[in-house]
């Protein structure tokens, strides 16, 4: 059991987001979107702090991703997209590289970049994980970008001095 617990709390109030998001299948990556935007706004962000990218495919979304993240305009940046196997032969290549771009994106920069693209078999599934059966992609995507950056506040900015619109509200506990 460890004595010392560090978790972000969700509390969004402070802190800057992007949104990328492809247009390749719109009518569910838009609805992911929603997802994203209904989720920080839930969670305290201002209007004014949530910038929404759009790039043609879920392919380019990565670099997109890198650069957005290499700018320090933003705490984290959310990605959303679609990619479904049974519309492409390349589903292989695309899906794979998206999730690898996406990860170095956060990996270089050190900037939280979040995963929210949905990977389907088919139509019916991705519709589910756009806010049918199995919850919204893009509302999960931006609950833990918001935990993220709390818990990278906490953790490793705390003693930078305190932003000025930003709260230091990761918890920390002690047993
Ligand atoms: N892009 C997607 O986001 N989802 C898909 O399912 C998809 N399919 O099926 O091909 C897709 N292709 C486009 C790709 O992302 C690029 O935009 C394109 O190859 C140009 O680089």
């Amino acid at each position: 059991m460890p004595t010392v617990t560090h978790q972000g709390r969700l509390n969004a109030e402070g802190f800057r987001f992007a949104i990328i998001a492809s247009r390749w299948n719109d009518f569910i990556t838009g609805r992911l979107v929603e997802g994203a935007l209904d989720g920080l706004d839930r969670l305290g962000a201002a209007e004014d702090d949530v910038e929404l990218y759009k790039v043609p495919g879920s392919f380019e979304i990565p670099l997109l991703a890198l650069k957005v993240a290499e700018s320090r305009k933003f705490d984290a940046v959310i990605c959303v997209g679609t990619v479904i196997r049974g519309q492409t032969p390349h589903f292989e290549y695309i899906a794979g590289e998206v999730t690898k771009g996406i990860a170095q994106a956060g990996m270089q920069t050190g900037v939280p970049v979040i995963y929210g693209i949905v990977t389907a078999d088919t139509l019916e599934q991705a519709i589910d994980r756009a806010g049918a059966k199995q919850g919204n992609k893009g509302f999960e995507a931006a609950m833990t970008a918001v935990e993220l950056v709390n818990l990278y506040q906490e953790v490793f900015k705390k003693d930078e001095g305190k932003r000025t619109r930003g709260r230091g509200v990761a918890e920390t506990r002690r047993k």
